[in-house]
């Protein structure tokens, strides 16, 4: 007979998840390190209680919590030294601030272990679960695992419609999680417990594909995750999934060295799979080997150090004048783990020799396709392993390595000269950018997802490892970096972790500062106030929208419209409040000053600078397709239309 053991849904779930690991090239580790939550009437008895238990069973001395005990020194400083490294049976609880927040939290978390380590985030039903609905599509968006387990109106529906749940008269079975489905790569709801038996290795599974992953989400109705169900005892016995590298097939690979064999000017475009895969020193040794030139991605960069013969840094929109010219050359380009977001292909125009071919080295078939190109589905780092012993013999003529070495130096000044303080009272933001640059180590981490930073930093910044430059750009969520800098610092504990945060993004999610400094860690962010938003300021200058509707200030009482005072906003004592230390600069040199001592400090700090709003910023030689209004009366918007026309001439297909 098979032994069962009688627990609720919930415990289920925490004793099934304590109990999965994953491997890779033979390092096995728990996949989950915790769960994120902020508890509601939707899972506080179910999911709630279970991670309590977890949590006292694993302690092993008494059936209570410790919540009498008065709070340590600790509790204000964020001194304390954190150890929520989980122990057997245990998923230890993290209380994020906003939904949202720990999603985001969670991916950084993951994206920083590789995919290989993640989070779990429950939330109560109705609004808690939904503000993770941005969370998850910036997880599927960028191809990071996050399970979530939005709680969920009830299964037996006798006390419908219970608080904060959605109504649909056609449709009994819909509830507000099913605006999770477009947003994950695996949705399910439990409505009977045993449905979890076949749901969470389903579940794992997927998390655990390197080509299917994202956000898998889970919801569970409230009745059902306090009701209890007999489970087989294997259910909970230790599960390791194995993290493929699908190695690519022979005639694949010979149809791309043969392709590679043939191509002139052939161009490496490396993504964020070639990050994910650990291929860095595969790509290096590919690069030194062939002579072909390196461009990456913002998922990608730091794949190749920056001061390796063949990088030529980012390509597209915001990409490098080098990249970018060898891009419109090119005769072939080998895509390697990359989607061709438009951003890397300058919407379509980046690639302009009129027969440029494709090669594509991707785990997802989807991407591999992408461009008409020679399929390659397989592991980076093997795919290239693979392609450099093939190509034994072949390299780039030294004419076309010269080329890429003048245009890597031409483009070397440039930088210099973006990097380099002006002089003036306020500084640019590529100033501020350029101290960073130099004063954080290999293994520190700069977070950095919206506004117009990641451009610079795609363009500026000098990443020698993947670990430094984490810039999330596939959603680019406004929001993402305070939350993130939590989720990189539990990753990597032993680094700095640095945010660049705009105003813009601030005022979207600055309470995940609190959960930091609850947590007992210590991050660094760098408030870059220009009192508006400067790139989508610049953006709308450039579609002749005139910076409309793009800067903080009060409404004029002359004028009726926005355009009065800076609004009083007191960043300072807004990132006081939720814990953190602040440290004003004024101008450059003070800045780097600031910098250091916060990086110096244990406690969580903010240092806030302000940056002149207009630059100056590097101008891409890459166009970026925003589609300007057709019929206009402003002179304005008729001007940026003939220049649209203009651009979009040069769009194409690669058929
Ligand atoms: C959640 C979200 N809303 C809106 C946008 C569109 N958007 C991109 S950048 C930006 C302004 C960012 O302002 P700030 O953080 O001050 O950065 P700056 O542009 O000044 O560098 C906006 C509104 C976005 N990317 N994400
Ligand atoms: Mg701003």
């Amino acid at each position: 007979m098979t032994q069962t053991v009688r627990l609720t849904v919930g415990q289920a779930l925490v004793r099934f998840l304590a109990n999965q690991y994953s491997e890779r090239d033979g390092l096995e580790q728990r996949l989950f390190t915790g769960c994120f939550g902020i508890f509601g009437h939707g899972n506080v008895a179910g999911l709630g209680q279970a991670l309590l238990q977890s949590q006292i069973e694993a302690d092993g001395q008494s059936t209570e919590t410790g919540t009498g005990l008065p709070p340590d020194d600790h509790s204000l400083g964020g001194r304390a030294e954190p150890n929520r490294t989980p122990r057997d049976g245990e998923l230890p609880y993290y209380l994020a601030r906003n939904e949202q927040g720990m999603v985001h939290a969670a991916v950084a978390y993951a994206r920083t272990r590789n995919r290989l380590q993640m989070f779990a985030c429950t939330a109560s039903i109705g609004p808690g679960s939904t503000n993770m609905v941005t969370g998850a599509a910036l997880a599927t968006v960028d191809r990071v695992p996050v399970l979530l387990l939005p709680s969920d109106a009830f299964a037996s529906r006798a006390p419908d419609p219970v608080l904060q749940q959605l109504e649909d008269p056609r449709d009994l079975g819909v509830s507000v999680n099913d605006a999770f489905k477009p947003v994950s790569r695996f949705w399910d709801r439990i409505n009977r417990p045993e449905q979890l038996i076949a749901s969470a290795p389903a579940a794992m599974r997927v998390l655990t594909d390197p080509a299917e992953t994202g956000a898998v989400t889970i919801c569970l109705p409230q009745d059902v995750q306090a009701e209890a169900y007999d489970w087989p005892i294997e259910f909970f016995r230790r599960r390791v999934w194995h993290v493929a590298r699908p190695a690519p097939e022979p005639a694949a690979l010979a149809r791309a060295v043969e392709a590679i064999r043939q191509a002139k000017r052939p161009l490496l475009v490396a993504g964020g799979g070639v990050v994910y895969s650990g291929a860095g020193e595969a790509l290096r040794d590919f690069a030194t080997a062939t002579g072909i030139p390196v461009a990456d991605t913002q998922a990608g960069k730091g794949a190749i150090n920056w001061d390796h013969p063949a990088a030529v840094g980012g390509v597209g929109s915001t990409g490098t004048d080098a990249a970018n010219a060898i891009a419109a050359e090119a005769d072939l380009v080998i895509g390697v783990g990359t989607r061709y977001t438009d951003f890397t292909t300058a919407s379509r125009t980046a690639f302009r020799d009129p027969a440029v071919r494709f090669v594509n080295v991707n785990v997802l078939a989807f991407d591999a396709a992408k461009h008409s190109a020679e399929m390659v589905v397989a592991d980076a780092r093997d795919a290239l392993v693979a392609l450099t012993a093939a190509l034994e013999g072949y390299r780039t003529a030294q004419a076309y390595q010269d080329r890429v070495e003048q245009l890597v130096s031409a483009w070397s000044l440039r930088v210099r000269e973006y990097l380099t303080p002006r002089g003036t009272r306020l500084p640019a933001q590529t100033e501020i950018l350029g101290v960073l640059n130099e004063l954080l180590g290999d293994q520190d981490v700069l977070i950095n997802a919206a506004g117009s930073m990641p451009g610079d930093l795609q363009a500026l910044w000098r990443a020698s490892t993947p670990e430094q430059y984490h810039v999330e750009y596939g959603y680019s969520c406004m929001g993402y970096e305070i939350p993130a800098a939590l989720g990189v610092k539990l990753a990597t504990p032993d680094h700095h972790v640095v945010a660049v945060v705009g105003d813009g993004t601030y005022q979207m999610m600055p309470q995940e500062i609190t959960t930091i400094v609850s947590e007992g860690l210590k991050v660094v962010f760098v408030l870059v106030q220009n009192h508006g938003f400067a790139s989508i300021g610049a953006l709308s200058d450039s579609v002749g929208s005139q910076r409309f509707g793009t800067q903080y200030r009060m409404r004029s009482a002359r004028s009726g419209l926005l355009d009065g005072g800076d609004v009083p906003m007191d960043f300072v004592k807004n990132a006081e409040s939720l814990g953190a230390d602040v440290l004003v600069a004024s101008g450059i040199e003070s800045f780097r000053d600031l910098f250091r001592t916060a990086l110096a400090s244990d406690r969580t700090t903010l240092v806030h600078v302000e940056t002149d709003m207009f630059g100056p910023q590097p101008q891409s030689s890459a166009w970026w397709d925003v589609p300007v209004a057709e019929t206009s009366t402003l002179e304005s918007t008729q001007r940026a239309r003939a220049r649209y026309e203009e651009n979009a001439r040069a769009r194409r297909h690669h058929l």
